[in-house]
C-alpha cells in the first residue's frame, strides 16, 4: 500500500467530498480516501500495482476534478 497526496481542483462544498469518495473508491486497489476540503487535497491508501495514480487521475478527471500529485 501507497499513500499518495492529491492536490485536487474545484472541490468547493461537501458534496465534493462524497463525489471524490465515491469515484476513488469505485477503483480496485483503493484501500482509504481522506479529502481535506480546506486544503484542497486528498489523501489516497492505494496499491499501485492495481490502482496507479493514472488511474486516480482519470477517475477524478471523470467526476469532474482535475488532480495532480501533490510532491510535499
Ligand atoms: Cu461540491
Amino acid at each position: 500500500m501507497k499513500e499518495t497526496l492529491l492536490q485536487v481542483d474545484g472541490m468547493s462544498c461537501p458534496s465534493c467530498i462524497r463525489h471524490i469518495n465515491d469515484a476513488l473508491r469505485g477503483i480496485d486497489g483503493v484501500e482509504e480516501v481522506d479529502v481535506k476540503l480546506g486544503e484542497g487535497t486528498v489523501v489516497v491508501k492505494h496499491d499501485p500495482s492495481s490502482a496507479p495514480m493514472s488511474a486516480l487521475v482519470a477517475a477524478l478527471r471523470d467526476a469532474g476534478y482535475e488532480a495532480r500529485p501533490n510532491a510535499a
